[in-house]
């Protein structure tokens, strides 16, 4: 994918800020301030631009030219990443707050300790900013107008980065004495593309042992709050965390409870009160005597509902569907046949073919797509006509080596600013599977984006618009894009949508998911793997895909290779 000179200064600008915050040496940080300012000035787009010429730029060594190429096509930099691990996500958002730049926070964090908006308007408002060395009261009352104003928000972390910090804890509770049942609920279990705080409920023998070992764990930064049965605590990257400990026979109540969503929690309520029961975290009652809310299951059955799952709990009709027994059988990693969206070392991948092949076939997999990027990426050294033959002679080859599993010749082409593909059809045509995608041009007007897509979607081999909407969760805004018209469309031409597994696109989202279903157009759930691990970001997919009431049906590649081909000619 491209990236515009605007977007790879910023986040050259995001590392000097960063930099700057742990302060780092100060000419680190002013060599990516440098590079950030040329970058957004620069008359061409680095990402059409070689290594070699970036090079020559004033101020920009090999190091910094190879970032800058990285970032131009859309690739992660373990710097970027290592520095987001470092400092909180509280701190990237203290310096969105006006007044506050790089210098400041860090200051702020070394005299008061300072590392999240809420610590902040805590000291502002109990006056202890203006005694910083180079604050005043000047900068302080600023300071205390932006944050009233209520323009700063916390942002919210990506499931994924929950998870690699949530299970180890969850993990590390289960070796408290006593434990007897624990999970991690709230957005979490619902599987929401992001959370604001990770929710825990556990039964155990002793609240005690539980708290403590909770509150001691080695990630903890704070101690918000603790009594008998709960605790708050503020992990060091800023992420919270809420836990509940609850008798056993409240478990299963405490946990729908705590899972939500609230709007599903009022819901059940008011079946629960039409039934003359009462229902609260501790149980369902009928007068003082508790009738269910040891298990969710039994839970919902004594309310005369079928088991929803969590992913479902959103008040969206699910209630309703329970108890009608219309419940959809959801999609789940164990339907998914193959994976139709991989990437090899050819272009921007880590791994070649083989090794790519070979790691979805030990995922239990019938196929991969080999979905290289087209020549339009210049930097991602996209593969023209003569590589593109080339490679499609390499998976026959390859093909002839494996036995029950097949590669799948195909291309993540780019869909040019007018629609045009940037391959011709001739190629094109013989290729197994052709998935499109908008890599530049994210700025154009709604009905210019989607006729440009839907011109692509003209060409008969066109076959699946890759992540429809090209949007990075907290980082880049989706496209305009009318949605309905591009579904209508793909389904009318016999095409189909993709839903990006990477845990930062997972576009199309949930709502989108319902109503591509609604219409009754079939979508591809896909990982856009750049190395092997990454393989199994389709679960990602398959979380949102059941958020949006997906079945297996719903899912292209839920079948093997030859329906699959036969589901996929125009
Ligand atoms: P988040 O953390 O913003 O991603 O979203 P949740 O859904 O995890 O929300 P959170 O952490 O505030 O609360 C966890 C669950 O607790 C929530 O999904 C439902 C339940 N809950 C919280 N507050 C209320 C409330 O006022 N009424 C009801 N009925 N349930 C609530
Ligand atoms: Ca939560
Ligand atoms: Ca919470």
């Amino acid at each position: 994918m491209q990236v515009s000179n605007a977007e790879v200064a910023a986040e050259l600008d995001k590392i000097a800020d960063l930099l700057d915050v742990e302060a780092a040496n100060r000419f680190r940080v002013r060599a990516y301030r440098r590079a950030a300012r040329l970058v957004g000035a620069f008359g061409r787009s680095v990402a059409d631009m070689r290594d070699e010429e970036l090079d020559e730029l004033p101020g920009i060594g090999p190091d910094l030219a190879g970032k800058i190429v990285t970032l131009a096509h859309g690739g992660h930099l373990p710097l970027l990443d290592e520095l987001e691990r470092e400092v909180s996500p509280g701190v990237t958002a203290l310096l969105a707050i006006p007044g506050l730049g790089p210098k400041r926070v860090h200051q702020l964090h070394e005299a008061l300790g300072i590392d999240t908006v809420a610590r902040l308007t805590e000291a502002a408002n109990a006056g202890k900013l203006h005694d910083i060395p180079g604050f005043g009261r000047g900068l302080e009352t600023k300071i205390m107008r932006a944050l009233a104003s209520g323009a700063v928000a916390q942002p919210r972390t990506l499931l994924s980065k929950a998870e690699q910090i949530a299970v180890p804890l969850l993990q590390n509770l289960w070796q408290a004495e006593g434990m007897k049942q624990a999970e991690i609920a709230g957005s979490y279990r619902r599987r929401r593309e992001t959370v604001g705080d990770i929710d825990i409920v556990v039964a155990a023998a002793s609240n005690q042992k539980v708290m403590q070992r909770f509150t001691s764990y080695e990630a903890v930064a704070e101690v918000v709050e603790r009594g008998p049965t709960r605790a708050t605590v503020r992990l060091r990257n800023g992420l919270q965390v809420d836990l509940r400990v609850v008798p056993e026979e409240s478990y299963g109540s405490a946990l729908c409870y705590f899972t939500g969503s609230k709007a599903h929690n009022i819901k059940l309520r008011q079946i629960a009160v039409e039934q003359g029961l009462k229902l609260n975290e501790y149980g369902l009652h009928k007068g003082v005597r508790q009738i269910a809310g040891r298990t969710e299951e039994e839970l919902y059955e004594r309310l005369g509902l079928r088991y929803i799952p969590p992913e479902l709990r959103e008040d969206q009709g699910e209630i309703n569907v329970a108890r009608e027994n219309r419940l959809p059988q959801l999609v789940s990693v164990k339907d998914i046949w193959g994976d139709l969206h991989v990437h090899t070392n050819a272009t921007d991948g880590r791994a070649s073919m083989r090794e790519m092949a070979a790691a979805a076939r030990a995922r239990g997999y019938g196929y991969i797509a080999i979905t290289d990027h087209s020549r339009r990426l210049g930097m991602a050294h996209g593969l023209d006509v003569k590589r593109l033959a080339r490679q499609m002679e390499e998976i026959d080859r390859l093909n002839d080596s494996l036995n029950g599993f097949t590669v799948l010749k195909a291309i993540e082409v780019d869909i040019l600013e007018d629609g045009t593909l940037d391959l011709p059809d001739t190629i094109l045509s013989k290729l197994d599977l052709v998935i499109g995608a908008i890599h530049s041009r994210f700025d154009l007007p709604q009905v210019k984006q989607t006729e440009r897509i839907l011109r692509a979607m003209d060409k008969r081999c066109f076959n699946i618009l890759a992540h429809p909407t090209g949007r990075l969760i907290n980082q880049r805004p989706a496209y305009a894009v009318d949605m309905e018209r591009v579904m209508r469309g793909a389904l009318e031409r016999g095409c189909f949508l993709e839903l990006n597994a990477q845990p930062e696109r997972l576009d199309l989202n949930d709502a989108h998911c319902r109503l591509a279903k609604s219409m009754g157009l079939k979508l591809a759930i896909s990982t856009d793997a750049h190395a092997e691990p990454e393989l199994g970001f389709m679960r990602f997919g398959v979380d949102q895909a059941r958020r949006g009431w997906l079945e297996a049906a719903d899912v292209l590649n839920t079948r093997p290779v030859n329906e699959l081909l036969s589901l996929l000619r125009r």
